[in-house]
């Protein structure tokens, strides 16, 4: 077990090394409960770093059972060995070899950190600090090795052994049942990026021949039977491979990559080099159990960790505070991909659903962090929508700022200098300044300051000058640690809409407040707390556009006309704004029925807004798109947006109104749609036939929703008859909504259908899961029990209690308490198993004071019984600390 010595790491105290080791030979002897590792360590002082320094390396729960200095055993009985620590008090000054042997028991590894067994093989995770619960070393990222690994087990045990690199030997071991397997990889790389696989699996192979007519055998290994399903990784695989070489200049360096897909898995996917190692749900797809949402999302991370071999493991990160430059630099590059794969305003779209869903709760929370942390007590709870979401929005706001030119050319800096080192966010925005020629002093305030900026516009049109003046003004709220901010450099990427006659010319001089030349792209910079333009020869009052392409992750205040949304939603030229103009007039509206349901009245009703949405009619129109507009911003967007005193149940009820009205109000347009979009041809995951199936089952949701009966018919007729788990789904979805027999009579065949496919039946925990009704919290309960659930498994965990409490605003806040009461528990059970789980489902908590003082009392006193339960681990105290205080 790891000490808890509650004293923050601070990026302050960063210091280099003191040694380095060069080199490290792994002997890995697997065994169910007895596994034998040898680490056999070149380790010399660091040059750079302090001389005559103890050596400390860190360890996690180690046995150690040999340790030899230059070949001479040292004296484990001496105390300079314990589970959590390898101290040298003085090492050689000079070049030395450290030989450890530990003994690991990965069965009984629950966390999934380190060495553990999962199905049928065994596996490794090594992110954040994992590998010091292999064998002690220096468990940071700016310590670079090159690996060899030799790995063995039994044959029928472990047919197939993994590691980083290429495979430079393997055979049996006479006179036994093992053999074994050594790799061997060049690239120096930390220890986080280590991994090996043992294990039985069925795989699929292909090829991929980079530009300079490398070969690259590609491997995906996934559980015997499930090889099928693994395709369209492979597929995405390999246009993730050709992506980066064309939109980035970079091409793979080893001869072989493999996947290996296993059930039990803390996260989503895991970049180690030349090894990648993925949850299965990011892996396994086919028509019938993956909807297109998997589609993308398998697309989306394979991609993601295919791009790290640049951008994370060829340059990697100096400390754990430098997470963000591998992370949010990663994440903006798997954007870019699916963008280029995918319609690019479509996922923008997506992109910025997830960002205010996920990151702006965050930030405007007790667990609000900078993009660069400067200190953490636990690093797991680090791997945030802050440090992936908000950290990607920041380089596309670089590359916004800059253009597209300069950006190619800091990034192409940045591969050349500092490939094969481990980087800090100065030197990545250094190489900007320099393409740029360009101070980025303060635009890195994005890096060091948390929270969400707020930009408050107001407009003044004079017809008789012909003028149409903005004021733009910047604020931020205080965040834990941050009683007040700097600005911000914010671009301001806006048109101004002449009605149908669509964009006019932008025109303002520099004694305007805008220089031609950020006006000729669209954009201004806000830099200071405030800032005047005024635009000239402006004919009429247009509606202004602002934050086109969401070019700034910052909440906008602007009081725009009901007449300026309906003027954006049809004629912006921006589709984002489209999008969003249709967002704000729904917001606007749910605000003003949340105040009239918590009053006592009937939810407000607005045809204009029903009438914006009349876009379904449009044949021509982007049915993804279509259906981004016409579906509404979630409860827990609009518990955002009204901040304080929320009632999720008021929400819940304005919300539904809405959906209901319009799905009656829309009913024909909705039903023809519908008839309209029926897939006639083979299925395809492409996005095309993805968002004709996206707008059909929105439609067919707000059909049920407006209880229209030919829209319950069509759902019972879809589920029955659906041949694609997209459709399969909705039907079921939309089913779901209210109770009835049919829908316990669906769910049960659904169940039936799917059982044995831990996958799919995940879908059937997370729809039980967010029925928002009062009932939902007992049938989470008893489904706990049932034979499919595991509070082993990270994916059950995430998909029953992990949908519960962050999928159904009404229950998890029910004002009794008895849905944080659960959801504690569940914290606190699972807290001995995986602290790292425990700990992500506890931040399901973290809006909890922004919530009316019933619930609020209600969760605070949750939240103290975690606070207060003996033996926590480091991961949980950290959540539940930071979230009370
Ligand atoms: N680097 C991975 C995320 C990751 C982090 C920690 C893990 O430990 C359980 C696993 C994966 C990524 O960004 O994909
Ligand atoms: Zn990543």
């Amino acid at each position: 077990m790891r000490t808890d010595t509650a004293e923050p790491v601070r990026l302050k105290d960063y210091r280099v090394p003191d040694h380095l080791i060069d080199k490290v030979d792994l002997d890995v002897k697997l065994r169910a409960t007895a596994t034998q590792v040898t680490a056999r360590l070149s380790i010399k002082p660091n040059p750079k770093g302090r001389p005559d320094t103890p050596l400390v390396l860190d360890g996690d729960g180690l046995a150690a059972r040999r340790i030899t200095l230059d070949g001479v055993d040292l004296d484990l009985a001496s105390g300079f060995v314990t589970p959590s620590q390898l101290t040298l008090t003085s090492p050689p000054q000079r070049p030395f070899i450290l030989e450890i042997e530990t003994e690991l028991d990965p069965t009984a590894n629950t966390r999934l950190m380190g060495l553990y067994r999962t199905g049928h093989a065994y596996c490794t995770q090594c992110e954040a600090e994992g590998f010091r619960r292999i064998t002690y070393f220096l468990d940071r990222p700016d310590v670079l090795s090159v690996y060899t690994t030799r790995i063995e087990a039994e044959v029928s045990e472990a047919p197939a052994l993994l590691s980083n690199g290429n495979k430079i030997a393997e055979g049996k071991i006479d006179g036994t049942s093992r053999h074994f397997a050594v790799w061997s990889d060049p690239f120096p790389k930390p220890c986080y990026l280590f991994a090996l696989v043992g294990g039985d699996l069925g795989s699929i192979h292909d090829e991929f021949v980079t530009r300079s007519g490398r070969r690259v055998a590609l491997g995906i290994y996934v559980e015997h039977g499930k090889e099928a399903f693994a395709t369209y990784a492979m597929d995405a695989l390999k246009r993730s491979m050709a992506w980066d070489e064309t939109a980035f200049g970079r091409e793979y360096d080893l001869d072989v990559f493999n996947i290996v897909a296993v059930s039990d898995f803390n996260m989503g996917a895991m970049e180690n080099k030349g090894l990648n190692v993925f949850n299965d749900k990011y892996v396994l797809a086919s028509p019938a159990t993956a909807t297109d949402a998997d589609y993308a999302h398998i697309e989306a991370v394979i991609a993601h960790e295919y791009f790290h071999n640049w951008t994370g493991n060829r340059i990697t990160c100096r400390d754990w505070f430098q997470l963000c430059l591998k992370e949010g630099l990663t994440v903006f590059r798997d954007h870019e991909f699916s963008s280029d794969m995918r319609s690019r305003a479509v996922h923008r779209i997506a992109d910025v659903r997830t960002l205010r869903a996920q990151q702006f709760p965050e930030d405007a929370g007790p667990l609000a962090h900078n993009v660069r942390p400067d200190a953490y007590l636990e690093i797991n709870n680090f791997y945030t929508a802050t440090i992936y979401e908000k950290g990607a929005e920041i380089i596309r706001m670089l590359k916004v700022l800059i253009g597209d030119e300069a950006f190619a050319k800091g990034m192409d800096l940045y591969f050349e200098r500092f490939d094969g080192t481990a980087a800090t966010i100065e030197d990545f925005i250094s190489c900007f300044a320099e393409s740029a020629q360009r101070d980025l002093t303060q635009f890195s305030r994005w890096y060091n300051q948390s929270g969400t900026p707020l930009v408050s516009v107001t407009a003044v049109y004079d017809p008789a000058a012909r003028t149409f003046t903005l004021d733009l003004s910047q604020s931020s709220k205080p965040t834990p640690g941050q009683p007040t901010k700097e600005p911000f450099v914010i671009p301001v990427e806006l048109g101004l809409v002449a009605g149908e006659h669509g964009d006019l010319k932008l025109r303002a001089g520099e004694e305007d407040g805008a220089s031609g030349v950020e006006l000729g792209r669209g954009i201004i910079e806000l830099t200071t707390p405030r800032r005047r333009i005024v635009f000239r020869d402006v004919p009429v009052r247009p509606s202004p556009s602002l934050f086109r392409g969401f070019s700034a992750p910052v909440r906008v205040e602007y009081d725009w006309s009901e007449s300026d949304l309906v003027t954006l939603v049809a004629h912006d030229s921006d589709s984002f704004n489209r999008w969003q103009a249709a967002q704000t007039f729904a917001t606007r509206l749910l605000l003003r029925s949340v105040e009239a349901v918590r009053a006592g009245g009937a939810p407000a009703y607005e045809p204009n807004f029903i009438d914006a949405l009349r876009i379904v009619t449009e044949t021509s129109a982007d049915p993804a798109f279509t259906a981004q507009v016409l579906t509404l911003p979630g409860e827990a967007d609009i518990a955002r947006e009204i901040g304080q005193d929320v009632d999720p149940d008021a929400i819940h009820v304005a919300r539904k109104a809405l959906r209901a009205a319009i799905g009656h109000d829309l009913s024909q347009p909705l039903l023809a749609a519908y008839a309209r979009l029926e897939d006639k041809g083979p299925y395809s995951p492409d996005a095309a036939a993805a968002g004709r199936r996206s707008l059909r089952n929105v439609a067919l949701d707000l059909l049920v929703s407006g209880e229209i009966p030919e829209g319950v018919r069509l759902a019972a007729a879809q589920f029955a008859s659906a041949s694609t788990m997209t459709d399969e789904i909705a039907a079921l979805g939309a089913l779901s909504q209210a109770a009835s027999a049919e829908r316990e009579t669906a769910l049960e065949s659904f169940y039936q259908n799917h059982a044995g496919d831990a996958l799919v039946i995940d879908k059937w925990f997370a729809l039980q899961a967010m029925i928002a009704e009062p009932g939902a919290l007992a049938r989470v309960k008893k489904l706990t029990a049932h034979p499919a659930f595991s509070l082993a498994n990270p994916n059950r965990v995430r998909s029953l209690i992990g949908a519960f409490a962050a999928g159904n605003q009404t229950q998890f806040n029910a004002p009794d308490g008895s849905g944080y009461d659960f959801v504690a528990d569940a914290v606190l059970e699972l807290d001995r198993k995986n602290p790292q789980v425990a700990a992500r489902l506890l931040a399901a908590f973290r809006s909890w004071r922004s919530l009316e003082s019933v619930r609020r009392g209600q969760a605070e006193s949750a939240l103290r019984r975690v606070a207060g339960s003996p033996g926590l681990s480091p991961d949980v105290r950290d959540i539940v600390e930071r979230s009370l205080a």
